[in-house]
């Protein structure tokens, strides 16, 4: 059977496919599957919002049709010095339609002169997957690390280029993907949801 990644964002779609290339099934974005739809992600955590996302593309008639996996993703940095922002508001920061040159600055800025010790950060990212029969699972992947005083590198996409691995001396955006991948919150929730699957006979 297939797999669909409800997401819009091709940054998670091209590391998702990386991340999931063993697994031998087809997986296509919502849009290589047809599907266009406008979903309000109005949950209270990051779980929430991936289960809304998958549920809603999983309800379509393309999906029901093919009898088809749904998964999605929903994930976010968040910040300690910042009681957390903008955790799952991370993509709304500053309004959607901001460009992450300046939401990266922002968050830069209002780090300004804070010690690297209170500078700590975590991505996080929640899977969540409809499966045909109608069951329903959810996995969570972190990773850890620092706001960095500049932005730093082109790979990855949203807010990697201020996330620094202090024990690699680099950002996230510095990364080759492969990399990045191994260490992930999104590389962590998907291996924990394919470790979930195989347990729970759902493949
Ligand atoms: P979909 O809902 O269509 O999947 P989205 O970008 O709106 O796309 P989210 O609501 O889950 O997705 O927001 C996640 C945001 O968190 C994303 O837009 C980035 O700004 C940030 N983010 C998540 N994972 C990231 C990563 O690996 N590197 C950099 N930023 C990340």
């Amino acid at each position: 059977s297939r797999i669909i990644f409800a997401t819009g964002n091709e940054g998670k779609m091209r590391e998702i496919r990386e991340i999931l290339k063993d697994l031998n099934m087809d997986i296509l974005s919502m849009k290589e599957a047809g599907i266009e739809l406008d979903i309000v992600e109005d949950g209270s955590s990051f779980e929430e919002n991936a289960l809304i996302k998958a549920k809603a593309i999983a309800q379509t008639d393309v999906c029901r049709a093919h009898g088809d996996i749904v998964l999605a993703d929903d994930s976010g940095l968040e910040v300690d010095y910042l009681n957390l922002e903008p955790g799952i508001y991370s993509a709304r920061y500053m309004g959607e339609d901001t460009s992450y040159r300046i939401k990266n600055q922002n968050i830069i800025q209002r780090l300004d002169g804070v010690p690297e010790d209170k500078r700590t950060a975590r991505f996080v990212c929640a899977i969540g997957a409809v499966f045909p029969d109608g069951r329903v699972i959810t996995t969570r992947g972190t990773i850890e690390g620092i706001i960095g005083w500049e932005e730093r590198g082109s790979n990855g996409f949203g807010y990697d280029p201020i996330f620094y691995l202090p024990e690699y001396g680099c950002s996230t955006a510095e990364l080759p993907m492969d990399v990045k991948n191994k260490l992930s919150h999104r590389g962590n929730a998907l291996r924990a949801l394919k470790e979930k699957m195989c347990r729970e006979h759902l493949m």
